[in-house]
């Protein structure tokens, strides 16, 4: 029986338990994200926090690892670390004998330029639209805050992520790794106008949508903006949270994996900032109370189950 020739087959969900869509294709029970960051076992950032995230908002995730390490490279020193290139080139080789599909790929830290072509190559072969479906490509350029770059990356690695992002659907940069892209010096602040221009130049690259994060913007001291352009309706968005004095590792991933989730599960993008702005947040406010070392990361144990909450005050601005 053909599932489609009910009306009420043109339901999505419906379709996703047939698990056949419009043109025939195969349609997952469930969103399904190909994860691409590095497996760092102990101060919560990557895929232990992508993981739960992705899950707890509905979304099964498959982790690609890049490399494994004892802790993030985030005051830490002397971590271990062993680079899973070559593994990484035995699972897409699995994956691609499978003939998996992916509802996303979403790639975060990269090891070296040789992990970028490889992540690169994925979104090729994984990328592709199927009928009228096509996977969500969403690339952090993680490089860098506060105007210094991670432990291993260097010149190359940025070079690398400046030709990875014209590969993306979405980007999520902060300000740090924005400036790395465009070869300009971090501001101290930036005036709405500029970060507004700032945007538009990295999306003229290649991404669609580019959310750009950590923004002290002029016109509002004390407010930490999260600002964002869908270059194909022109339209910027702006969700503004007041500032938290702590900088804890992972918040970034934290940040891109809500974004990820929210839009798979059929939210709007200035929708998908306000959750991922209101997670970061309460997840800050949930840690900065305790006495423990900022590198453990947050808390975000307390707060996971504020992900499956329907929005409720939203408070995102078109600019
Ligand atoms: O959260 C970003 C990140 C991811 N992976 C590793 C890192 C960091 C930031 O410190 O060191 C290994």
């Amino acid at each position: 029986m053909n599932p489609f020739s009910s009306r009420c087959s043109k339901n999505f969900a419906l379709l996703r338990y047939f698990g056949i869509g419009y043109n025939g294709n195969m349609i997952n029970p469930v969103p399904r994200v190909a994860a691409i960051h590095d497996l760092s076992g102990f101060g919560r950032a990557s895929l232990t926090v992508v993981i739960p995230i992705l899950s707890t908002m509905g979304t099964q995730v498959c982790p690609l690892p890049t490399a494994l390490l004892s802790t993030h490279t985030s005051d830490f020193t002397d971590y271990h670390i062993t680079d899973l290139t070559r593994d990484m080139k035995g699972i897409i080789r699995h994956w691609k004998e499978l003939n998996l599909r992916f509802d996303a790929v979403y790639s975060g830290f990269l090891g070296s330029p040789e992990q970028i072509r490889i992540v690169s190559d994925f979104i090729t072969h994984f990328g592709k639209p199927e009928g009228n479906e096509k996977p969500l490509i969403v690339v952090d350029p993680v490089m860098g805050d506060d105007g210094v770059t991670y432990g291993p990356i260097g010149p190359e690695m940025i070079q690398g992520m400046k030709e990875l992002i014209k590969r993306a659907d979405i980007i999520t940069p902060n300000l740090t790794e924005a400036a790395f892209l465009l070869d300009r010096k971090l501001p101290s602040e930036i005036s709405l106008e500029e970060a507004k221009a700032w945007a538009r130049e990295l999306s003229d690259r290649g991404p669609r949508v580019v959310i750009i994060t950590s923004v002290p913007l002029k016109e509002h001291p004390n407010t930490t903006g999260t600002l964002a352009l869908d270059r194909e309706d022109g339209r910027y968005w702006m969700v503004r949270c007041s500032y938290v004095p702590a900088f804890f590792p992972g918040t970034g991933d934290i940040f891109t994996s809500v974004i990820t989730g929210s839009l798979l599960q059929g939210d709007s993008l200035p929708i998908a900032m306000d959750r991922a702005v209101q997670y970061v947040s309460i997840t800050i406010r949930a840690s900065f109370g305790h006495r423990f070392p900022l590198r453990e990361g947050v808390l975000l144990e307390r707060t996971l189950d504020t992900l499956r909450a329907p929005v409720t005050a939203a408070t995102y601005e078109l600019l």
